[in-house]
C-alpha cells in the first residue's frame, strides 16, 4: 500500500497559465521550408506544426498533472481516510478523472483541427479551422477552471500532511491538553520529534522515532484530536481522528493528575474510555507530572486508571521504563508477526 509520496505531486497549473502557454506555444513554431514551396502549401504546413506542439504541449501536462495525484485506492487506509474525510473521496476522483479526460480531449482537438487544415481548400477554410482549433482549445481549458483549482487546493493539503509512515510499527500518544504529551514523544524519541500539522489540529503534532537495531518504530502526539469527546466533533473531524485507527499500534495515554493541566480527572477519564472504545488497539495509561504530585492526587489517579507507568516528563524520570515497557509487550510481538508473515510469504 502506498504513502503520499510529496516528491511527486504535481506542479498545479491554472486555468489561465495553460490558455497563455497554450498560445505561447502556438506562436513560437516559425515558417520553415524551401522558398519554392507554394504559399498555400507551406502556409497548411506551418498550421499543422503549430496545432502539433501546441497540442502535445498541453495534453502532456494534462496528462502529468492526473498521473502524479496520488491513486486512492492505492493509498493506505490512513491516507485514504483522511483525504475522504477532508476532500471527499468522490470530489477527488472527479477532479483527477475530468483533468486526466481532459488530456484525451485535447489530442482529439487537435486530431479534428489537422483533418480540417489538411483539407481546406483555400485560404478562407484555412483560417477557420485555425479559429475554430484556439477557441475549442482555450474553452476546454477554461471548463476545467474550477477543477484545477480544486486540484490545487488538494495538493496543497496533501503537501502539508504529516509524513507519517503507516507501514511502521506506531505509537500513538492521547491525551488531554497540557498533560505532558509533546514532552512525551521528545523524551522518548532518539532524535528531535519533528514538528507538523495534522489537518483540524490549530496546534501542532510532534512526529518522533526511535531506532531499535535496524528497525523504527514512530510515536505521534495527537493535539486536539484526542483531548477532546468525540461526541463534540462533526462528522468531518471524527471520520479524521478516526484514521488514527489505521495507524495506531498501541496508544499510550497521558494522565495529568495534578490540577496543572486545568482538566479534571473526571473529564480524562472519560476521554480514557472513549479512547479504549474507539480503538481497537491496546491503550496504557501513565500519570505524568510526578514531581509536582502530591501522594493523594496519585493514589486517586492509580484508582481510575491502572497506569503503567509513573513518570515526570519535565526531566525525562520514568519514560524509559515506560517505552521498555510497551516495546516489549506490544512491538516485539507485531514484529514477530510481521517476521514470520514474510518468512510465510517466501
Ligand atoms: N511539573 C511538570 N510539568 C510538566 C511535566 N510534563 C509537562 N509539564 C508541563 O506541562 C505543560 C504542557 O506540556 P506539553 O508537553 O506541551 O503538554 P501537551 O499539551 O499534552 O502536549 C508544559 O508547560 C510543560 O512544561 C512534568 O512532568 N512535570
Ligand atoms: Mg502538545
Amino acid at each position: 500500500m502506498e504513502v503520499v509520496d510529496k516528491s511527486k505531486l504535481p506542479y498545479v497549473y491554472a486555468a489561465d497559465e495553460l490558455i497563455s502557454l497554450f498560445l505561447t506555444t502556438y506562436s513560437r513554431e516559425e515558417a520553415r521550408g524551401s522558398t519554392a514551396e507554394p504559399a498555400f502549401v507551406k502556409q497548411k504546413r506551418l498550421e499543422i506544426k503549430r496545432i502539433v506542439s501546441s497540442g502535445k504541449a498541453i495534453a502532456s501536462i494534462l496528462r502529468e498533472m492526473a498521473l502524479r495525484m496520488p491513486f486512492l485506492d492505492r493509498l493506505h487506509p490512513f491516507y485514504r481516510e483522511l483525504i475522504d474525510a477532508v476532500i471527499g473521496a468522490r470530489a477527488y476522483k472527479h477532479v483527477v478523472a475530468k483533468v486526466g479526460n481532459a488530456n484525451l480531449a485535447v489530442k482529439a482537438i487537435a486530431k479534428e483541427a489537422i483533418t480540417a487544415v489538411r483539407t481546406a481548400p483555400d485560404k478562407k477554410a484555412l483560417l477557420d479551422a485555425r479559429r475554430m482549433y484556439k477557441a475549442r482549445i482555450i474553452d476546454l481549458l477554461n471548463d476545467l477552471r474550477p477543477e484545477l483549482e480544486k486540484m490545487r487546493e488538494i495538493v496543497v493539503f496533501l503537501r502539508k500532511l504529516p509524513s507519517i509512515d503507516p507501514e511502521l510499527f506506531t505509537i500513538v500518544v492521547a491525551g488531554a491538553p497540557n498533560v505532558g504529551k509533546s514532552s512525551f514523544v521528545r523524551c522518548v524519541s532518539t532524535a528531535k520529534p519533528e514538528v507538523a500539522e495534522y489537518p483540524f489540529t490549530t496546534k501542532q503534532i510532534h512526529l518522533g522515532h526511535i531506532f531499535l537495531r535496524g528497525d523504527r518504530v514512530q510515536v505521534i502526539d495527537t493535539p486536539g484530536l484526542l483531548d477532546r469527546p468525540l461526541s463534540e466533533r462533526n462528522q468531518i473531524e471524527k471520520q479524521a481522528i478516526l484514521a488514527l485507527r489505521h495507524l495506531a499500534g498501541v496508544i499510550v495515554f497521558v494522565v495529568d493528575p495534578t490540577p496543572h493541566s486545568g482538566y479534571s480527572l473526571e473529564m480524562q477519564e472519560r476521554l480514557w474510555r472513549e479512547i479504549k472504545e474507539g480503538f481497537s488497539a491496546p491503550a496504557v495509561a501513565v500519570l505524568n507530572k510526578i514531581d509536582i504530585a502530591t501522594e493523594e492526587e496519585l493514589e486517586k489517579a492509580r484508582a481510575i486508571f491502572a497506569p503503567i507507568g509513573e513518570i515526570s516528563t519535565l526531566n525525562c524520570r520514568g519514560t524509559k521504563e515506560v517505552m521498555d515497557y510497551v516495546l516489549q509487550k506490544y512491538y516485539v510481538p507485531a514484529a514477530l508477526e510481521k517476521l514470520r508473515a514474510a518468512a510465510r510469504g517466501r
